[in-house]
């Protein structure tokens, strides 16, 4: 065989060998199409049928909720050292479910220590009547009959639990009290820091198992006024998704002990940026603004910017939102109606 001859057969391999390869990257190319639209009929499903996520959801980007001690400094963060959440089960739900809490004692790496790890949180569970219909349990601060309806479970929590779950239930979701208003049976369950200073950083999660975090179809979360840890990550915005009804002709909304960390807006789903008036170092700031026609029966989508090269690290917030007669509107962990998204393509960030 001459060299000629070897060099060309060696060619022909090695052409082959690309067209192989060239078939095969078809192949793949075709393979991700598949996977991505298996991936996009999934997520639509996932879209239509909301269920009960972590408490706080993956939309809202919140790393944990935060709840401190009685005796701790209000400038760290967290106004009233009281926490309160509503779990909503719909009617077609009939098996019993769990409320579980990641992290509930203070101790370990999550958690925010001032001196030594003295803290203790209550957390109580209720249900039945008045549980939500009370105005009180409503309001964004922990005054009057806040603790409304009947108790159903507590614990106290002091060192332990680091990133290990407790679990409360089971119970009857007829047990909660059923408000149409908030799509079915409603359970409340208030965090209260009893003693002691330190930042105790948690999340929750209903569940229709006590030992897995398994989502009920249709379930759904909310509160009147939110306590959250931020990312330290400068590139993070955390959200947080008040319902507009049909009453609210202008919102007020409250933040505590921002720290200056960034940009706070309200995007809905015609206006892409309402600048907020935002708090520093442990005050409240508070600005009022109109609702457009096209706004109500809407979700607004509250977004906490961080200071892009100050960014805050360890920072709590306090935020909650009223209408124009100063009641309190339920921030849920999956957005009525999904995430806002104002249809013009233009982005109109403020300075
Ligand atoms: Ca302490
Ligand atoms: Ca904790
Ligand atoms: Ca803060």
């Amino acid at each position: 065989m001459s060299n000629t001859r070897l060099y060309s057969n060696k060619l022909n391999i090695s052409l082959d060998l690309m067209s192989i390869g060239r078939i095969f990257d078809i192949e793949m190319t075709k393979l991700k199409v598949m996977k991505n639209l298996f991936s996009l009929i999934v997520f639509s499903f996932i879209a239509t049928v909301t269920f009960a996520q972590p408490v706080p959801a993956t939309e809202e980007n919140i790393p944990y909720l935060v709840t401190f001690g009685s005796d701790g400094d209000k400038a760290w963060g967290d106004d009233d050292f009281s926490q309160t959440f509503f779990f909503v089960i719909p009617k077609t739900h009939k098996a019993p479910v769990y409320i579980r809490i990641y992290d509930p004692g203070i101790s370990g790496e999550i958690d925010e220590v001032k001196g030594e790890f003295d803290t203790k949180t209550k957390f109580t569970v209720y249900g039945g009547k008045g549980c939500v219909t009370e105005k009180d349990a409503r309001n964004a601060n922990p005054v009057g009959n806040y603790k409304s309806g009947n108790m159903l479970a507590t614990k106290t929590f002091g060192k332990g639990y680091d990133k290990k779950w407790y679990t409360f239930g089971p119970f009857n979701p007829t047990s909660g009290e059923l408000a149409p208003k908030y799509g079915g049976y409603v359970f409340k369950i208030i965090a209260e820091g009893i003693e002691g200073d330190d930042g105790n950083l948690y999340s929750y999660y209903l569940s229709t198992s006590s030992t897995k975090n398994i989502d009920i179809e249709g379930g759904n979360a909310f509160t009147f006024e939110y306590t959250f840890r931020m990312h330290d990550d400068p590139k993070e915005v955390s959200h947080v998704y008040p319902y507009i009804d049909d009453r609210v002709v202008s919102v007020k909304q409250g933040n505590f002990d921002w720290d200056f960390d960034g940009e706070l807006k309200i995007i809905t789903n015609t206006r892409f940026a309402i600048p907020l008036k935002k708090s520093g170092d442990g005050n409240w700031m508070k600005s009022e603004h109109k609702v457009l026609t096209k706004e109500k029966e809407s979700t607004f989508d509250v977004q906490f910017h961080k200071n892009k090269t100050k960014p805050a690290k360890n920072n709590n917030v306090s935020f909650f939102i009223t209408n124009q007669y100063g009641e309190t509107l339920p921030f849920y962990t999956i957005p009525i109606g999904g995430v806002p998204k104002p249809s013009t393509s233009i982005n109109i960030s403020p300075k």
